[in-house]
């Protein structure tokens, strides 16, 4: 199971939206055959692992991350094939939420009289898929916050300088998460400030669709997110009381305008996130600022945060922090964070947690 997770992990970044998955064919000790799900509308991980077998798979055992589909999709049903190529066991890591599935392709193969062990590294298999097991159900994107501050909690010198607090290592693994998720999302002072790329530039990276929370498009129109679409898509969100003249001309150079319903003077972001979804953007990485961070915290719609701290401080009480707007007043109205773990990249300490609703 630990190398079909391993397989899994290789499709990260082309799957969307659906699942990573992976498998292992073993016969007589020996693992026979192996696969993963490599791109969206390819073969699923099942029929890959079966088919790179040089030997007959009759009376095999194959191992699986998520759980074999029965519905006839893009693909034939994968617990058909496990069936008719004689597949005496199926170890699966965990249930598949899909409501085309759920529990489905596990009683099908048993039916047959397959053996079915469901529940092996199932935490690590549910991990894997944290997008798709959101999406599935809910149909709006999973919302990962990520930021990067000094040891006393800034992103910016007071001049508001802020490249780079985070190390090298930090970075890449940011444009890392850049190319697994669908989206990347930022408020447009952040658009105005830094003219980001809002690119993932690591090695076989894949751009995500870049979105801009901007309720009365004040977006220059030179910034490189309109200007350069010729390698990533750029949405901008405003709200019903933006300038009809303006969302013109954002259509008229490819952007692609949402309009929301105002909630508060500014985009609403529950509406959003629905919009996103519907339009199969499966999940999103939201870059800040400080002032959208807070929003996005307000309205619930943040699952995951992702913290770099860096060895550093930079003080100053002007100096820009995370996560600003209003603030809570209470403190029994903090956000809180739960499943929190830590850990080391390069010389930063890079901090997770859930946003449990
Ligand atoms: C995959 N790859 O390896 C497995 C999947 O869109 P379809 O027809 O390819 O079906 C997608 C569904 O199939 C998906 O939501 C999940 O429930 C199930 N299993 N999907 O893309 C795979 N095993
Ligand atoms: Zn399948």
């Amino acid at each position: 199971m630990q190398l079909a997770l391993n397989l899994a992990k290789k499709g990260k970044g082309w799957t969307s939206p659906n699942p990573l998955v992976g498998a292992v064919v073993v016969k007589d000790g020996r693992v026979i055959g192996q696969g993963y799900h490599e791109t969206y509308g390819q073969p699923h991980a099942e029929v890959n692992a079966v088919a790179s077998a040089k030997e007959d798979v009759a009376g095999a055992t194959l191992y699986v991350t998520l759980e074999p589909c029965s519905h006839l999709g893009r693909t034939p049903p994968c617990s058909d094939l496990l069936i008719e190529k004689k597949i005496q066991r199926v170890v699966v890591g965990t249930f598949d939420p899909n409501p085309l599935v759920a529990g489905k392709g596990i009683e099908r193969i048993r039916n047959a009289g397959v053996e079915v062990d469901v529940g092996v590294l199932e935490k690590e298999c549910q991990l894997l898929n944290e997008v798709f097991m959101k999406y599935i159900i809910t149909k709006e994107p999973f919302v990962v916050m990520k930021t990067a501050m000094s040891l006393d909690g800034k992103i910016a010198t007071v001049t508001g300088e802020s490249q780079w607090i985070s190390g090298e290592a930090s970075r890449q693994q940011v444009h890392n998460l850049r190319h697994e998720l669908s989206g990347i999302m930022v408020g447009v002072e952040t658009v105005i400030r830094d003219d980001p790329k809002l690119t993932a530039r690591g090695p076989n990276s894949k751009n995500p669709i870049r979105i801009v929370v901007d309720s009365q498009l004040r977006i220059p129109l030179a910034s490189t997110v309109l200007t350069q679409q010729d390698t990533a898509k750029t949405i901008v969100a405003a709200t019903e009381r933006a300038d009809s003249e303006r969302v013109k001309t954002l259509k008229q150079m490819g952007v692609e305008v949402i309009v929301t319903k105002e909630k508060s003077g500014r985009v609403d972001l529950r509406e959003l996130m629905k919009t996103l979804g519907a339009m199969g953007i499966d999940s999103v990485l939201l870059e800040g600022g400080a002032a959208l961070n807070f929003s996005a915290l307000e309205e619930g719609i943040v699952d995951k945060m992702q913290v770099y701290i860096a060895p550093k401080i930079i003080g100053g009480k002007h100096a820009k922090t995370a996560v600003e707007g209003a603030g809570v007043a209470d403190l029994k109205e903090a956000f809180q964070l739960n499943r929190m773990t830590a850990g080391m990249v390069g010389e930063d300490l890079v901090v997770e947690g859930y946003l449990d609703k």
